[in-house]
C-alpha cells in the first residue's frame, strides 16, 4: 500500500494504517502487574528494606519506604508499559516520513491525568505530614526544637526496669565521634553503647566543623553543628552491633569518621556505664574533662591542646576526647 493510499479524507492517515489493540487490555495489564509489583514489594521486600527494624525510628521509616514503594510501583510500571505500547504501535516504519496525526485535545486524557497525579500527590502530602508530626513517626527529632516529645520520664539518674529516658550526648569533632553520659557522672566513651527498649534522647552536637551523626541501623541521623544542641530520638527494640558515620563532609578524613556502637540489655548498659564511670573517675579522665554542658566552645576548653586525653584500653572506652594534641590516626 501506498503512504498516498493511506490517507483518509482530511489529509490524516488512516485509524487503519496502524490500528492500535483494545486500551482496556493495556490497562488490565497494568493492573494485573501493579497489583502483583505491590504484593511482593510489601510482602517479600519490606522486611529487607533500609534502614532496617532495629529502633522504632528506624521501624517507621522502613514503613514510610515500603508505603512509598507501593504507592510508586503502578506509575512506574504505567510509564513503563506505555512506552513499550508506544514503541510495538506508534513506531514510523522504514520509509515512512509522514508527519504523525494532530491532536487537538482529548478530554479523557486529561482529566484522567489532572485527578490521578492530583490525588497521588495529595496523598503524598497527607502521608509525610502524619508520618512526620505523629509521636514516634519516621521523624526522630532531628532539631534543636523537636516537634514532638518523647514519652518518659527525665531523670538525674537512669535506672533499668523504667520509663527514664536516657540521655546521651554525641560530640563530633575531626574526625571522631566522643559521647558523654550524663546520668552516669558525665562519663565520655568511644563507642555508643545503648540498653534496648528505653526510650533515649541523643544529643548531638560538635567541638568544631559541620558533622552528622548517622548511625543508620537505628534510623537517626542528625546534624551536629558547634554550639547547637541537635535532639533526636529513638528507642531500641533489638539488641545488636551498629555503625556510626560521618554524613557531612567534615574534611580530608571524613570518609574515615566511624565509629562502633551496641545495644545491650538494660542490666549489662547500666554494669557497663557504670564500670566506665568508675574508671574514669579513678584514672583521672572525669576530671580531665570539661564539665558535662549541652554545647561546648572549644577555644574555652582549658584542656584543649593538653595531651592528657588519651584513654586507649585503659577505661574500657577506649578512644581520644577533646584532644587535638592525641591526632586521631585513621
Ligand atoms: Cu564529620
Amino acid at each position: 500500500m501506498s503512504s498516498a493510499e493511506s490517507l483518509a479524507p482530511g489529509g490524516r492517515h488512516a485509524a487503519a494504517d496502524r490500528e492500535p489493540p483494545n486500551v482496556w487490555l493495556l490497562v488490565a495489564t497494568w493492573l494485573v502487574l501493579s497489583l502483583a509489583a505491590c504484593l511482593v514489594i510489601w510482602f517479600v521486600w519490606y522486611p529487607h528494606l533500609p534502614p532496617g527494624d532495629m529502633t522504632t525510628s528506624a521501624h517507621h521509616q522502613q514503613f514510610d519506604i515500603a508505603v512509598l514503594a507501593v504507592t510508586a510501583a503502578p506509575v512506574v510500571l504505567g510509564v513503563w508499559l506505555y512506552f513499550a505500547y508506544a514503541l510495538v504501535f506508534f513506531r514510523a516504519r522504514a520509509g515512512d516520513d509522514r508527519d504523525g496525526a494532530p491532536i487537538y485535545g482529548n478530554t479523557k486524557v486529561q482529566a484522567t491525568w489532572i485527578i490521578g497525579t492530583s490525588m497521588i500527590v495529595l496523598w503524598l502530602f497527607a502521608f509525610g505530614t502524619v508520618e512526620l508530626i505523629v509521636p514516634a513517626g519516621a521523624g526522630a527529632g532531628e532539631g534543636a526544637s523537636p516537634i514532638w516529645k518523647q514519652s518518659g520520664a527525665t531523670t538525674a539518674v537512669w535506672t533499668p526496669g523504667t520509663n527514664d529516658i536516657l540521655q546521651v550526648q554525641v560530640i563530633g569533632q575531626q574526625w571522631t565521634w566522643s559521647y558523654r553520659y550524663p546520668q552516669f557522672g558525665g562519663m565520655a566513651s568511644a563507642v555508643l553503647d545503648l540498653p534496648v527498649n528505653t526510650p533515649i534522647t541523643f544529643h548531638v552536637t560538635s567541638l568544631d566543623v559541620i558533622h552528622s551523626f548517622w548511625p543508620y541501623y537505628l534510623g537517626v541521623k542528625a546534624d551536629a553543628n558547634p554550639q547547637v544542641d541537635n535532639v533526636a530520638y529513638t528507642t531500641a527494640k533489638q539488641t545488636g552491633s551498629f555503625i556510626v558515620r560521618c554524613n557531612e563532609l567534615c574534611g580530608i578524613w571524613h570518609g574515615a569518621m566511624t565509629s562502633n556502637g551496641t545495644v545491650m540489655s538494660q542490666v549489662a548498659f547500666k554494669a557497663w556505664a557504670t564500670g566506665v564511670l568508675v574508671k574514669e573517675k579513678a584514672n583521672g579522665t572525669l576530671a580531665a574533662l570539661p564539665p558535662f554542658a549541652l554545647t561546648y566552645d572549644p577555644t574555652v576548653i582549658p584542656q584543649l591542646g593538653k595531651d592528657l586525653v588519651n584513654v586507649v584500653g585503659v577505661t574500657g572506652a577506649p578512644g581520644y576526647f577533646y584532644g587535638p594534641g592525641n591526632p586521631v590516626t585513621p
